[in-house]
């Protein structure tokens, strides 16, 4: 770990650092506040220690800056100070302080405090990559890692208020893999599960620009929202897929539009999304997805 040191004293600035070092990790020097300051700004610090009494900023203050410069992201402060009043204790926890230790600091003490320390932050760490991971399996779709249709409603939202902000043409597309009931009674829903998985894929690297959002709507269905894509632009991403999915060469024999498995999709596109509204617009991509099916399958309707 990196554990930043303010401390004005030389003397002690050395002192500390060994028992850092003591423990296994590295100092980092800052003799006040600012330069405090200028190195959290810079560095990813894993813990500070902070003198109290320091020309210019004092410890106290230089808490409460560098707290608003962290925002949510929670470093450990621990005050090792002459000031020893109650209320001075007070006052720093206030300030955003974890710890508070009276100089002349035990060598003994520090070191037990960092470990505590260290704990909290192991804890902290493996609640955030929990956290990390609730989200990723409440956003995606377990079997194709794709988002979900819920997370794709909530940004296609944002997409939606960013293409009515720039005037910037949207357009959706929606996809279903033919015949797929066939698929499944042919060759098993292992199988079938398997063909979504590479589907998806396929999907995913046809529509990768910035600003495109693939998803999987229900169960062999898939949406694309494509961001500044005129109807031109969506037919032409659309035809892509369409000969990504064939070019798979997954063997179909039970399909009635080709010897392998293929995809229809339909389109839709708004030029102003003032004019309109999403869900009207899949609406218009659903119905086009009907005209392919209808046309025979394996082709595109934008
Ligand atoms: P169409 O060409 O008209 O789209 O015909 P279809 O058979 O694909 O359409 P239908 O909606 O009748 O059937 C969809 C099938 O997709 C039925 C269902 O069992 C299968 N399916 C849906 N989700 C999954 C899944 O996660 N895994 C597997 N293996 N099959 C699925
Ligand atoms: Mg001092
Ligand atoms: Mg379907
Ligand atoms: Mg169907
Ligand atoms: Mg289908």
């Amino acid at each position: 770990m990196k554990i930043l040191l303010v401390e004005d004293s030389a003397t002690l600035r050395y002192a500390i650092s060994r028992y850092i070092n003591e423990v296994g990790h590295e100092a980092i020097l800052a003799q006040d506040g600012e330069e405090a300051m200028h190195i959290v700004d810079e560095t990813a610090v894993d813990m500070i220690i902070m003198d109290v009494e320091m020309p210019g900023l004092d410890g106290f203050e230089t808490t409460s800056l560098i707290r608003e410069m962290l925002g949510e992201h929670w470093v450990p402060i621990i005050f090792v100070t002459g000031k020893s009043e109650e209320s001075d204790f007070k006052e720093g926890i206030e300030a955003g302080g974890d710890d508070y230790l009276i100089k002349p600091v035990s060598r003994v003490i520090l070191k037990a405090k960092i470990r505590a320390m260290e704990r909290i932050i192991d804890m902290r760490n493996e609640l955030n990559k929990a956290n990390r991971e609730l989200t990723e399996l409440s956003e995606r779709d377990s079997l194709t890692r794709l988002y979900n249709r819920r997370t794709f409603e909530n940004r296609a939202q944002d997409y939606w208020r960013q293409a009515n902000r720039s005037r910037d043409p949207l357009s959706i597309l929606l996809l279903d893999i033919d015949h797929f009931k066939a698929f499944n009674d042919s060759y098993g829903h292992i199988a079938g599960d398997d063909c979504i998985r590479k589907v998806s894929a396929s999907i995913a690297q046809c529509a990768n620009r910035p600003g495109d959002m693939v998803a999987r709507f229900g169960g062999e269905e898939f949406i694309v929202l494509l961001t500044n894509t005129p109807e031109s632009g969506a037919r032409h991403v659309a035809e892509q897929i369409r000969e990504a999915i064939l070019d798979l060469r997954i063997e179909h024999r039970e399909s009635s539009a080709c010897e392998y498995v293929t995809i229809s999709i339909g389109g839709g596109t708004l030029n102003n999304t003032q004019n309109g509204d999403l869900t009207s617009l899949v609406h218009a991509a659903d119905q086009a997805l009907y005209r392919s099916k209808d046309n025979g399958r394996n082709c595109v309707s934008v």
